[in-house]
């Protein structure tokens, strides 16, 4: 398949699923195995985290400390490995408003289906976290214009940009989140995701009465700290797409931690092989048999 025709193909999928009288759902990856995974189990996109890449790939914090160009290679190796449409978190554009527009051009040439960029000023924070920390947005004129200026870098209509507003996470309540909304969906946003890390619910609940903006352009909803609703459920009160953004990430660490935590307790190999994949197993997941195959006795 050509590069450009797989990345139209994978776009037209995502489209199509913004569209859909169902939810997408989408899950956070954070490497290219991670994105195998998300499609092996049936999926319908796969995300590619920031706070994923950040941790797995760097070890840093999701502070702004990752560049573009390391996002975009991370973002490339997990769309090669998934015939799925990938939606890279580009946080806020990695600057200012030239930033947004080279990272427009850039993930749009790499064949990415799509991006989410939000409104947090640089260096940002992760939404997520809850310790002591300054947390300022972009002014929503100013991000309205990046949304804006990065729409029209895009050379295929086909390119989503999701606008993120973090209005809810940053304290400033619906009225304002409405607000940020409407501007981004003004400039040319393909979609919304709203975000907030209300439990209750609350505060989406008085997002989706307050929003005139409702039923215009999909919604989109990262429910980690409100997690006991299902994608229909979360459809059902008008979001088009969830993302499960950080689990496969998380249950890799446990995964990693206990592994570790065993071997050092245990200093032998034995006491952890029942635990963890065979390596047969790894070796069928990349498909290693038919490489061999390939290799040795041609086509
Ligand atoms: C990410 O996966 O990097 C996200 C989602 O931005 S969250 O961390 O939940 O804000
Ligand atoms: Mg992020």
């Amino acid at each position: 398949m050509k590069s450009g025709n797989r990345a139209e193909k994978k776009r037209a999928r995502l489209r199509e699923g913004l569209g859909a009288s169902a939810p997408v759902l989408m899950v956070g990856a954070h490497d290219a195995m991670s994105a195998q995974l998300i499609e092996t189990y049936g999926f319908d996109a796969v995300w590619v985290s920031g706070f994923g890449v950040a941790t797995m790939t760097h070890a840093v914090p999701d502070l702004n400390l990752t560049t573009m160009s390391e996002v975009l290679a991370a973002s490339v190796r997990i769309d090669s490995a998934t015939s799925l449409p990938v939606v890279t978190d580009c946080d806020n554009g990695f600057g200012g408003l030239s930033n947004v527009v080279r990272t427009v051009v850039e993930f749009e040439r790499a064949g990415i289906a799509g991006i989410c960029l939000e409104d947090n000023l640089f260096p940002k924070r992760n939404s997520l976290y809850s310790g002591e920390s300054k947390r300022e947005l972009i002014a929503a004129a100013e991000q309205a214009r990046r949304i804006r200026a990065g729409k029209s870098a895009q050379e295929s209509d086909s390119f989503v940009i999701i606008a993120r507003v973090e209005a809810l996470i940053a304290g400033h309540g619906v009225e304002a989140a409405c607000e940020r909304a409407d501007a981004y969906a003004e400039a040319g946003a393909d979609a919304i995701l709203i975000h907030s890390k209300d439990k209750s619910l609350a505060e989406i609940e008085g997002f989706m009465t307050e929003w005139k903006g409702k039923g215009s352009i999909p919604l989109v909803a990262v429910p980690t700290l409100f997690p006991d609703y299902t994608d229909q459920e979360l459809y059902d009160k008008g979001f088009q797409m969830v993302i499960l953004a950080n689990h496969p990430m998380r249950a890799a660490v446990q995964a990693m931690e206990q592994t570790l935590q065993t071997l050092q307790l245990e200093r032998k190999a034995a006491a952890v092989d029942p635990h963890i994949a065979s390596v047969d197993h790894i070796f069928e997941l990349v498909g290693t048999k038919e490489a061999i195959a390939l290799e040795e006795e041609g086509i």
